[in-house]
């Protein structure tokens, strides 16, 4: 029997479950993978498979990206706060026909005892801190700040992967460069040293080591809920993504066409 050929695959990625993946796929020569990232760190961890960096220009650029590496499959793996990537991708797969998986894990959930007001958006999140100056924990990266620039009682901790930018940084603020994933051991020490009292995050899901620490902590977490997930087939976690992958390579015609 003829082999397929590899299956051209293109992974949207910059999250740990892309990582998974990649990791995976390395070194399987039923596969030729892609990386794809943003570009938005200064410095991403290099993958063990090739990798490029930068936006598509917007869904048609996408499209034509896909057609031009003759590309078999998509896998977004994309942040589940990255909606615009993942409504690209959607349309781009629409357009070309190319089938198209979401890897995306599940977000988190509060148990009996955690303190969490959940909010839609980051702004809400700045209004929900309240009148009363207060130590906030800021783990929404660097993107997002300007809300709390309207809510200039607070002090913060903020963190993030690369320094933010000074014209959106709040007064009060000390900000702190760190790449997780983090020990719930020294986010316990972080919170403690800072006095913190409040936490914001977004609900990304996957590790939850700042959770485990506000609630050992008791402090109140403002959580911000997912938007809506892309539709079409979901897996969460990188061996179901391989096994998708796999059956299309194995459906693949063995001429390569
Ligand atoms: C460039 C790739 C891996 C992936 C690691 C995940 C987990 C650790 C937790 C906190 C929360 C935050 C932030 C965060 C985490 C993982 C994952 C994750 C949150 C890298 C990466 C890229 C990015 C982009 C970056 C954003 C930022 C968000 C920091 C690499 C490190 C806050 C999200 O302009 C910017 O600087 C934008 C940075 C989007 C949100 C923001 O507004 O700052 N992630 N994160 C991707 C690309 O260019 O395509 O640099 O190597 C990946 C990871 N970040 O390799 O195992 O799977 O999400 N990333 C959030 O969840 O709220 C930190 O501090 O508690
Ligand atoms: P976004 O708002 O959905 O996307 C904005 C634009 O950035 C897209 O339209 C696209 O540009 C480009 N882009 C985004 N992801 C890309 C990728 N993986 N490869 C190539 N181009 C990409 O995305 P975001 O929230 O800024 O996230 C950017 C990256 O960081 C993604 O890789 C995401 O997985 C990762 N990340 C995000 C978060 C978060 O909190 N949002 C957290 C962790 C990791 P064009 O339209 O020009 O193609």
């Amino acid at each position: 029997m003829v082999e397929p050929p590899p299956l051209r695959t293109l992974i949207l990625g910059g999250t740990t479950e892309a990582s998974a993946l990649a990791r995976l796929l390395a070194g399987d020569a039923r596969f030729a993978p892609i990386l794809s990232f943003a570009g938005r760190t200064l410095a991403p961890v290099p993958p063990p498979i090739p990798h490029r960096l930068g936006g598509f220009g917007g869904a048609a650029g996408l499209a034509a990206y896909l057609r031009a590496e003759r590309l078999a499959a998509l896998v977004d793996a994309t942040h589940p706060f990255a909606v615009r990537i993942s409504a690209n991708a959607e349309a781009a797969a629409g357009a070309t026909g190319i089938p198209r998986l979401v890897l995306r894990r599940p977000g988190w959930t509060a148990i009996p005892g955690d303190d969490w007001r959940r909010v839609d958006t980051v702004a809400e999140a700045a209004e929900t801190l309240g009148a009363d100056p207060r130590r906030v924990f800021l783990t929404i990266g660097r993107q997002d700040l300007l809300p709390f620039r309207a809510a200039p009682q607070h002090s913060y901790l903020l963190r993030s992967v690369d320094p933010p930018d000074p014209a959106l940084v709040p007064p009060r603020a000390t900000a702190i460069a760190a790449r997780g994933p983090f020990s719930e051991a020294a986010e316990r020490a972080l919170m403690a040293g800072h006095a913190i009292e409040l936490v914001v995050t977004k609900n990304s899901g996957g590790d939850d080591a700042k959770l485990r620490a506000a609630r050992a902590l008791g402090l109140p977490v403002i959580i911000v809920d997912r938007p809506p997930m892309p539709s079409g087939e979901t897996v969460a976690d990188a061996p179901a993504a391989l096994a998708w992958l796999l059956a299309h390579h194995a459906a693949a015609d063995p001429r390569g066409v």
